[in-house]
């Protein structure tokens, strides 16, 4: 497959802060920095980045879904539209997915997902977001956001919707402090297909690391990126309409076998929300590794996080039930009965004896 390279780098990052987002600007760089050339590497650090066009997707989507030889397959409710791509419409339960045909070889690399989730829904009243994932299988439809559960790979999710906090919320029960997520929220999940994710938790027991994320109802674009360097996986963000990317999610030893698809899916239930993505741009980052790290970072055939610790199972403390607080009501003011009556007598005793005392 041909494949082309995108200048970047430096110029990636000039091109981020500075909006240029838009195709024809982008097109007009490319004759002014080309100046005929043709495609051109531009070094930034150690790292070149190149455009992976078979991983990528941007407008128009051409015969995306529908042609035999299309990169992409839809799934689902999915639609093609000319300005996105919506992975579910702000309807009640609908699902759809959107998978790269292509599996993913690279060692190193770097995912732009621009994605926009809009809807009627007031606060808290809207669901249930978008995953990105790179898997294993594709085109398996279940319930992890519209994708099948105990999958094999990553999966990064924009939660919407707090569903353990709403039952919680419900059931009049407390979070410990320091514990409770704010909503919307990004979070990430290594799997080797043995662990669920439990959407009644909103992932939390299986979780390496996530960030609130306000992603709902913007009037600028919104962007997520993946990137995988040397086993170290990082996730940010550009939700603030300012081009820069600001931190959500790092975690070190995060081994991913080579392979693997690229694909995003979205689920919608009794509460829904536009879904909609606007690209996908796969780079392929050229990383120098030194002899030692080669060998470190060898292939792996299952994925999985070094020294992994999953977050303890941090149940919501308790509520206190009518018994119990009956219960403790009821004692204390036995107790404090006892108390007055013991200090009524050894107070009259005392009066008593000092009475003796004087006369
Ligand atoms: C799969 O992951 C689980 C949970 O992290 C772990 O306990 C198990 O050992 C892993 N299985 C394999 C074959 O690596
Ligand atoms: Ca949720």
């Amino acid at each position: 497959m041909a494949v082309a390279l995108e200048p970047s780098g430096w110029w990636q990052r000039w091109r981020r802060r500075l909006s240029a987002r838009d195709g024809s600007r982008m097109l007009l760089l490319l004759l002014l920095l080309g100046s005929g050339q043709g495609p051109r590497q531009v070094r930034a650090g150690q790292t070149f980045e190149y455009l992976k066009r078979e991983h990528s997707l941007s407008k128009p989507y051409q015969g995306v879904g529908t042609s035999s030889s299309s990169l992409w397959n839809l799934m689902g409710n999915a639609m093609v539209m000319t300005q996105y791509i919506r992975l579910t419409p702000d309807m009640q339960s609908k699902q759809g997915a959107l998978w790269n045909r292509v599996p993913c070889f690279l060692r190193d690399w770097e995912l732009q997902v621009h994605f926009k989730i809009h809807g009627q829904g007031k606060k808290n009243l809207h669901g249930d977001g978008l995953a990105v994932w790179y898997t294993r299988d594709r085109m398996q439809p279940g319930p992890v956001f519209g994708n099948m559960d105990k999958f094999v790979g990553l999966g990064v999710f924009v939660d919407t919707y707090p569903n353990e906090e709403k039952q919680q919320e419900a059931q009049k029960r407390r979070y410990s402090p320091g514990v409770q997520r704010v909503f919307p929220y990004i979070s990430a999940m290594v799997n080797n297909g043995s662990l669920s994710y439990d959407h009644e938790r909103d992932g939390r027991p299986t979780e390496l690391g996530g960030c609130t994320a306000i992603v709902r109802n913007l009037h600028y674009d919104t962007f997520l990126v993946i990137r995988y360097v040397k086993r170290h996986l990082t996730i940010m963000m550009d939700i603030d309409g300012k081009h820069e990317w600001r931190d959500c999610i790092e975690v070190p030893g995060v081994r991913l076998p080579r392979g693997y698809y690229f694909g995003t899916s979205s689920i919608t239930g009794d509460l829904s929300d536009n879904h909609d993505v606007i690209s996908l741009k796969l780079f392929e980052l050229t990383v120098e590794r030194t002899p030692e790290e080669e060998k470190l970072h060898r292939d792996v055939f299952l994925p999985s996080v070094d020294n992994m610790k999953l977050p303890e199972m941090t149940a919501p403390l308790p509520p206190l039930s009518g018994l119990a607080l009956f219960l403790i009501v009821f004692f204390s003011l036995v107790f404090s009965v006892f108390a007055i009556v013991i200090g009524l007598i050894l107070y009259n005793k005392w009066q008593d004896q000092s009475r003796k005392r004087f006369y």
